[in-house]
């Protein structure tokens, strides 16, 4: 049996990726430190419903199907924590089978402070994202390195490393002619905020430890994803992911659904011509499945956009207005001073064959898809609490 070991599993995609793979019959152990809840509470963050712990969703889903998650609550930051998930001293917090399910095969890497906004809030925030997201990744490197160099690591990585550059945007690669001489060397790379920077490091240091010490990686550089059932959670309010709306948590098509549904105008910010690579959460876990079953070869840093189409503010504006519509809604929208510091004009043409390559079936943002998820928004329309959607953190 196939072990997969994911960091950041109580995470919007953790959680989905542990019980897809528990589907699909590999031994599972997600691993957290409850830091988005923790968060969350502290400061008033939008969550559309509430969500059981990592331990309750593990226990749901045993007796659902009786498959095993293994359970582990842990700061990843800290070495000797994480490598109890290496020599077998881990402690599980829930558990079927006590036994060490051993090394794993594939990694799974989300355990990454991964908001834009909130990076970008103060000084001690973007210490925060920076000191985690790069310790996280330099842990998992070295405990690989030292106990099995053969492991692949999948690490999550963000179409915003990009940025949105006046050329083609390739899978992770560019071939530079300079002077009469030509080498292959990473995209050029410009985050727009510091998690997106945080982003950029931590694929620099994973492909150190590709050339040095022949690790095989898989970077995902994957654009905002939308969305909130998979197949697994079927009709089980329990088991669906945590769904942001605010403006630290929520990405903009969940941002949008959630204004339409509770009569707010959808904050567009400033011109709206900002366009991003996006894609459903059911097809994030696609692109995860067929990433871990192709794995990357030993000495190569293979990166992936995972994306499945361009859309720009103002188009999803216009699509989430006009499903509301459908569902009896009249959908406003304010095109506010934008907080962020982003071209809202721009060329914007990545390439994203990768996936599609290896097998990834895509699911496209239609008419029908986006009015299944504004139905589901409505059925918890009476938690939405309108002062959570914007208050306006300035880059
Ligand atoms: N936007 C609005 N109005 C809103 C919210 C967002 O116009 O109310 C605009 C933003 O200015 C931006 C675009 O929508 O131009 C996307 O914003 P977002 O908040 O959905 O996404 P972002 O902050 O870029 O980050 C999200 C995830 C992050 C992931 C990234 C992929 O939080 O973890 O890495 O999407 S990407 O955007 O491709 O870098």
């Amino acid at each position: 049996m196939m072990h997969i070991l994911i960091l950041g599993g109580d995470g919007y995609l953790g959680w989905p990726t542990a019980m897809y793979f528990s589907k699909k019959g590999y031994a599972v152990t997600v691993v957290d430190n409850y830091f988005r809840r923790d968060i969350s509470k502290e400061s008033n963050i939008g969550i559309l419903y509430p969500v059981p712990n990592l331990e309750e969703r593990a226990a749901l889903w045993h007796k659902k199907t009786g498959l095993e998650i293994k359970v582990v609550i842990l700061d990843l930051n800290n070495i000797g924590n994480m490598e109890s998930l290496f020599n077998g001293k881990v402690q599980y917090k829930w558990c079927v089978e006590k036994k060490f399910t051993g090394v794993p095969q594939t990694i799974v890497h989300y355990a990454e402070q991964p908001s834009a906004p909130f990076s970008i809030m103060s000084h001690k925030n973007a210490n925060l994202t920076i000191s985690n997201n790069l310790i996280v990744t330099n842990n998992v490197m070295f405990l690989v390195k030292k106990y099995d160099s053969e492991i692949h690591i999948i690490k999550l990585g963000t179409m915003g490393e990009y940025g949105t550059p006046n050329i083609d945007i390739e899978e992770g690669w560019l071939d530079v002619e300079h002077k009469g001489r030509k080498h292959k060397f990473l995209y050029p790379r410009q985050g727009s905020s510091i998690y997106h920077t945080s982003k950029i490091m931590d694929t620099d240091l994973l492909w150190f430890g590709v050339r040095t010490w022949g690790l095989r990686v898989t970077d995902l550089m994957q654009g905002p994803v939308y969305g909130l059932l998979t197949e697994e959670m079927e009709d089980d309010e329990n088991l669906m992911s945590i769904f942001n709306y605010d403006e630290i948590f929520g990405t903009v098509i969940n941002r949008f659904m959630t204004m339409a549904i509770s009569g707010y105008p959808l904050t567009i910010y400033g011109k709206g011509g900002q366009t991003r690579g996006y894609l459903n959460i059911i097809d994030t876990l696609q692109c995860i499945f067929h990433a871990a079953s192709n794995p990357a070869s030993l000495g190569e840093l293979r990166i992936f956009n995972q994306i499945v189409e361009t859309l720009s503010v103002n188009e999803i504006a216009m699509i989430v207005k006009d499903c509301s519509k459908d569902l009896g809604y009249d959908v406003q929208i304010n095109n506010i001073e934008n907080p962020r510091v982003e071209l809202e004009e721009h060329y914007y043409n990545p390439t994203y064959q990768g996936l599609r390559d290896l097998g990834v079936k895509p699911h496209p943002l239609t008419k029908d898809i986006m009015i299944k998820m504004l139905s589901i928004v409505e059925k918890f329309k009476k938690n939405i609490d309108k002062d959570l959607f914007y208050n306006g953190i300035k880059w």
